[in-house]
């Protein structure tokens, strides 16, 4: 293992003014994502719209640090025949792959979950490498409801996020950790503080255990944020400042970047919290955004499955790309996307 070039990934992808475009959508997700907007998910189809994504020039030269691509995206050819992935590649982007291969019901604790996919990971690994990935992610679920989280569910997940992360590292890959406390639910943002505490602080010791190099990974986690369908929402200050003290407590300073989720947040919201967060620094790692809906709802929107339409798509992938770039330096204002408009 290399450790100097695994940092030197780690910290360009939370390079300051860009974050990385979520765009791994499991074929179920993206059918989910093309049904709202009448568009049948066909390969062709699947293809098409992140054909459109990637030659978006304006957003991937200056906002995208990295795309983390699904299995079928990263062996899959552009209409004209170059692989998508070099046109990440060639935007000045790193491509990087989901490897974890969904959940499944974790036995003994009802209602919850365990991400699974290890098994012959080192394997799939130094294929994607061999591709052209240069980091890889894996999603834990933690769902908060009456009587959970467990710390089962807890334990089980870290550990293998750690594991996971170990075999990344290992085949010079590197490992966006992902243990996502959901946002749905009718819990306060206290209760989001606590569970989330608990999951990170329970991951960071398995990391350790499992002596991954703190230095070579990216932290991707939710925000300190009230659950969806909770009466009280907390402000965007609010959900700043909490979320900022609850990653000091429990994220090192050796970790280079923390890039989060959107999880179900409106567009504007992931945006606003993110920029937020940069008025309360100096903070002791990069800070960005990981967003899959956040920055994909409005080109879905304007692309709708037409090829006539591939030019507004890009244009609304770029201003959501921009607004995050922004954000991501705290130089975003809410009048920006009211001009946009
Ligand atoms: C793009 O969504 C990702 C894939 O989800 P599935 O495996 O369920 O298809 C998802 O893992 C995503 O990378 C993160 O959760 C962040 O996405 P959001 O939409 O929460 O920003």
């Amino acid at each position: 293992m290399n450790l100097t070039e695994l940092n030197r990934i780690a910290t360009a992808m939370v390079a300051p003014g860009k974050g990385i475009l979520a765009a791994d959508e499991s074929s179920g997700t993206i059918k989910k994502r093309f049904d709202a907007i009448g568009v049948e998910s066909t390969e062709a189809n699947r293809r098409d719209y992140r054909e459109m994504l990637f030659r978006s020039k304006e957003a991937m030269s200056q906002y995208i640090s990295g795309v983390i691509l699904y299995d079928e995206t990263i062996w899959q050819d552009a209409k004209d025949g170059t692989p998508l992935i070099r046109l990440i590649e060639e935007s000045g982007a790193l491509p990087g792959i989901k490897v974890d291969e969904g959940t499944q019901a974790l036995p003994m604790c009802p209602g919850e979950l365990v991400t699974v996919g290890l098994d012959k990971l080192a394997e799939r690994l130094k294929k994607y490498y061999e591709r052209g990935a240069r980091f890889a992610k894996w999603r834990a679920v933690i769902d908060i409801g009456s009587g959970i989280p467990s710390m089962t569910a807890i334990s089980v997940n870290a550990h293998a996020l750690a594991r996971y992360a170990a075999l990344c590292q290992a085949a010079q890959i590197v490992p966006i950790v992902e243990p996502e406390v959901l946002m749905d639910g009718d819990h306060d943002i206290e209760r989001c503080y606590e569970v989330t505490q608990r999951v990170l602080n329970k991951t960071f010791q398995e990391l350790r255990e499992q002596r991954v190099a703190l230095e070579g990974m990216v932290l991707k986690p939710n925000m300190a944020i009230s659950g969806k369908k909770c009466a009280k929402q907390a402000s965007v200050e609010e959900v700043a400042e909490k979320t900022i003290r609850l990653l000091k407590a429990c994220v090192p300073a050796a970790v280079p970047g923390i890039a989060f989720l959107s999880g179900g947040q409106s567009d504007e919201e992931a945006t606003a919290h993110l920029n937020a967060m940069h008025k309360l620094g100096p903070l002791p790692w990069g800070l960005t955004f990981s967003y899959g809906r956040a920055l994909q709802a409005a080109p879905q929107k304007a692309w709708s499955g037409k090829a006539e339409n591939v030019a507004a798509g890009q244009r609304a992938f770029s201003h959501r790309a921009r607004m995050n770039g922004l954000a991501s330096k705290g130089e975003w204002q809410a009048s920006l996307e009211k001009k946009a408009a």
